[in-house]
C-alpha cells in the first residue's frame, strides 16, 4: 500500500488523546506532551509509516524483536487459526495445548546442546524473574541454600520488573523504587572506553573485565555465590560488544566455582548474532545453564517470553523438587505460542539464520563501517545484526561531549527526521535492523544514518557546541 493510500489520520486529536490518557514507559511525560508524541500506523518489511504519512526504515527491529519484520501473513494465520480453534487455555492442573507442546519441542531441537526443557513467560521480564526462583530453587535443592548471590553488570538490562530490574545495573532504575533486591551483586561492564587503560590491548582489557567476575566472587565467598548472568552483547546499554577474551574467561570462572552461567538472550537470541542463540556466536562461545528469551521468538508479533532449563538445573527440579511454585495466567499462551511456531519455522525454512551469519551481518558490518569517516564518528563496530559507534565531539583525542548536552538525542531526532530509527544511549548510537533487509535496504539505511549525522554537526556548529 503507497502511503497515499493510507487511511487519514486525526494526529492532532490522537496526540491529545496519548497525552491526556497515556502513561508511556521509560518517558518523562510532561516533556513528551509538550512535544508530542508520533504515532505510528502501518508496517511493512522492514518498513514503518507515521499518521502522517511519513515513511520510515525501522533500524531498531521495533524494540529488538521484529526480527522476520513487518507484514508476515504466516504470522497473522498462525494467530487467526490458533484463536478460531482455541485462543487461550491454560497449561496449569494437568492441561496443555498443542501450541505449547509444539513450541516447546521445536526450541529443544534449535537450542544448544543439553537444552531439553524450558518454562514460559510473556516477557523478558518474567523470563528473568522466573531465573531468580529457579536459581534459588535448584541451590536450595542441591542443599547449599547459602548460595543465593547472583552476580550481574552495571549498566546491564535484564526487565523492568523487580527482579529484572535488580538483576539489571541501570542506576537509574535502581534509584526510583529501592533496588536491587537482596542478594545480587554487580560487577563492571566489558566496556573499553569506560574502563580500559591507556595502551591497553583489546584482548587484556576482556581478561581483565572478566577477572572483576573472579574478584566478586571471592568477596562474597564462592559458598555464597549462586549465579552469573550476562547479555552475550549488552544491548539496552548501547551496544557493548566484549573483546573476544571475555566470555571464554567467564566461562572459565564460572567453571572453576561451580557457578552456574546465565545467558540472557531476549535480544540476542532468534538470529541476532547469526545464530539461534548468541551464546553461540564464536566471538561469545559460551556453555550457558540457563538461557532468557523473549522478543524475537515471536518476531514481536505476540507477546511471549521464557526460560531455556539446562539439563543440569532440569533434572535436579523434575527429580527431586516436587512442585515448582511458580508460573503466570499466560504461561504457554496457546496463540502466542503458534505465532512463535510459525516464525521459528519460518526462520528455519527461509535460510534466515545461515543468511545473516553468511551475508548480511558482514554486509551491514562493511556499510555501517563507512559512517567512520564522519567527523563525528568513532569506534564503529558491530555483531551480527547489531551495531553501535560513538559521537566523539573531538575523535582525534577521543573526547566526548558533554552528556547534559544530549548530542546522541539531537541525532535521535534527526534519524527520525531522515526516515531512519536509530536508538540514542547516551554518546551512542545503536541499531539493531530487522533480520530480512535486503542490501539496499542496508545501503539506504546508512545514507539516512549519515545524512543523520550531517544534520546533527551543522546543528552543533550554529549553536557554537563545536
Ligand atoms: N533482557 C534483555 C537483555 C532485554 O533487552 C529484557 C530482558 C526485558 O524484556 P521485556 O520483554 O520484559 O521488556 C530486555 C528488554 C531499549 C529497551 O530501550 C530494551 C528492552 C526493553 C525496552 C527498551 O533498548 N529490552
Amino acid at each position: 500500500m503507497p502511503s497515499s493510500d493510507l487511511p487519514r489520520f486525526d494526529t492532532a486529536t490522537l496526540r491529545a488523546q496519548d497525552a491526556a490518557h497515556h502513561l508511556h514507559p521509560f518517558t518523562d511525560t510532561q516533556s513528551l506532551n509538550a512535544s508530542g508524541t508520533r504515532i505510528i500506523v502501518r508496517g511493512e518489511g522492514v518498513r514503518i509509516w507515521d499518521s502522517d504519512g511519513n515513511e520510515i526504515i525501522d533500524g531498531m527491529s521495533g524494540l529488538w524483536c521484529v526480527n522476520l519484520g513487518y507484514g508476515r501473513q504466516d504470522l497473522v494465520d498462525a494467530a487467526t487459526r490458533q484463536m478460531q480453534t482455541l485462543p487461550f487455555y491454560n497449561a496449569f492442573f494437568k492441561t496443555t495445548t498443542v501450541p505449547a507442546i509444539a513450541l516447546a519441542t521445536l526450541l529443544s531441537e534449535i537450542a544448544p546442546p543439553g537444552f531439553q526443557h524450558v518454562f514460559f513467560t510473556n516477557s523478558g521480564s518474567e523470563g528473568n524473574d522466573t531465573i531468580i526462583r529457579l536459581v534459588r530453587r535448584y541451590w536450595d535443592l542441591m542443599g547449599q541454600p547459602r548460595r543465593k548471590t547472583i552476580i550481574s553488570r552495571r549498566n546491564a538490562y535484564h526487565g523492568s520488573t523487580l527482579g529484572g530490574a535488580s538483576l539489571g545495573g541501570m542506576s537509574g532504575m535502581h534509584a526510583q523504587g529501592d533496588l536491587p533486591i537482596p542478594g545480587i551483586a554487580h560487577i563492571d561492564q566489558p566496556y573499553q572506553l569506560q574502563h580500559g587503560h591507556a595502551g591497553e590491548s583489546t584482548e587484556h582489557f576482556g581478561l581483565r573485565a572478566a577477572s572483576w567476575l573472579e574478584a566478586k566472587i571471592r568477596e562474597i565467598g564462592p559458598e555464597n555465590v549462586a549465579a552469573f548472568i550476562g547479555e552475550p552483547v549488552q544491548g539496552a546499554g548501547g551496544v557493548i560488544i566484549p573483546p573476544a577474551s571475555y566470555w571464554p574467561e567467564v566461562q572459565r570462572i564460572c567453571d572453576h566455582y561451580g557457578i552456574l552461567l546465565i545467558s540472557d538472550e531476549v535480544i540476542c537470541g532468534f538470529g541476532r548474532l547469526g545464530h539461534w542463540f548468541g551464546c553461540q556466536h564464536p566471538h561469545i562461545g559460551t556453555r550457558p545453564d540457563l538461557i532468557t528469551f523473549a522478543k524475537g521468538v515471536t518476531s514481536g508479533y505476540l507477546p511471549l517470553g521464557g526460560v531455556l532449563v539446562g539439563e543440569r538445573i532440569a533434572k535436579v527440579l523434575i527429580e527431586r523438587g516436587g512442585e515448582f511454585q511458580h508460573g503466570f495466567t499466560y504461561s504457554g499462551h496457546p496463540t502466542c505460542c503458534a505465532v512463535a511456531v510459525a516464525n521459528v519455522r519460518a526462520m528455519r525454512s527461509e535460510g534466515v539464520i545461515e543468511r545473516v551469519a553468511q551475508d548480511l551481518a558482514p554486509y551491514l558490518a562493511t556499510a555501517f563501517g563507512t559512517l567512520a569517516d564522519h567527523p563525528l564518528v568513532g569506534d564503529v563496530q558491530s555483531l551480527g545484526m547489531v551495531a553501535g559507534l560513538v559521537l566523539y565531539k573531538d575523535k582525534a583525542s577521543r573526547t566526548l561531549f558533554d552528556a547534559e548536552l544530549g548530542v546522541g538525542y539531537r541525532c535521535r531526532d534527526h534519524c527520525f527526521q531522515n526516515g531512519v530509527v536509530m536508538r540514542a544511549v547516551e554518546e551512542r548510537m545503536i541499531i539493531a535492523p530487522p533480520l530480512v533487509m535486503t542490501h539496499q535496504d542496508i545501503d539506504e539505511m546508512v545514507r539516512r544514518i549519515r545524512r543523520s549525522l550531517d544534520d546533527t554537526l551543522a546543528g552543533l556548529r550554529a549553536d557554537g557546541l563545536i
